[in-house]
């Protein structure tokens, strides 16, 4: 299989944490693209009518997309541990809370860096670190117990939404006022799939 890549990519991330936790490195090779929200690389575009990465190339079947589905079907190829029947919405939903998190995270980054300056919104900018500051905050106080529980796509997905906010909104200090979160994630860290897709 193929997995269209890039390594400062949240979602790609959590594809590659997936596929280390799975045991299943060895099956996909990584094709490292640059694709923008106004500049589609036109090799996705062949199987990712959205133009966005991860998407993952399949022998017996279309590719799939997004990291969600990709996810999902990799934990499934490998036995299905990582979305638990026993505490699957709960899962899904810290998966999508982490998710949230890279969404509004690169939402802000691409108002800076792809659009015009004369057409940057500050209050939109803001507005998106207002969701993912509700999102940090929901985490340290009601999801830590989840997140300190048996390993799920729920932790990876936040592990990976936190390792993002570092390497792009380092001067916003999401640590401030959520210490148990923090702690959490600095433990999470240490784990060899979080170790070997460090970005750069
Ligand atoms: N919901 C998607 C989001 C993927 C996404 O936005 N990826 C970014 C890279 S980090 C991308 O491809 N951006 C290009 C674009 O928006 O067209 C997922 O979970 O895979």
């Amino acid at each position: 299989m193929q997995l269209f890549y890039s390594p400062a990519s949240p979602y790609v991330r959590k594809v590659v944490v997936t596929l280390h936790e799975t045991g299943q490195t060895g099956d996909v090779a990584l094709l490292n693209v640059s694709t923008t929200p106004i500049k589609s690389a036109p090799e996705i575009l062949a199987h990712n009518p959205t133009g966005k990465i991860p998407a993952l190339v399949r022998p017996d079947g279309p590719a799939l997309y997004d990291s969600r589905v990709i996810c999902r079907y990799l934990d499934a190829r490998a036995g299905g541990k990582l979305y638990p029947a026993s505490r699957i919405w709960d899962t899904l939903t810290l998966e999508a809370t982490g998710d949230a998190i890279m969404d509004a995270s690169i939402a802000m980054v691409y108002e800076r860096r792809v659009r015009p300056e004369e057409k940057q919104f500050d209050d939109w900018i803001e507005a998106q670190w207002g969701k993912a500051s509700r999102a940090l905050n929901a985490l340290n106080t009601r999801w830590m117990s989840h997140l300190n529980g048996p390993l799920d796509m729920g932790q990876i997905s936040v592990a990976c939404a936190l390792g993002y906010l570092d390497l792009r909104h380092d001067a916003r200090s999401w640590r401030t006022g959520n210490d148990g979160l923090a702690k959490w994630y600095d433990t999470f860290c240490e784990c060899p799939s979080m170790q070997a897709s460090k970005p750069d």
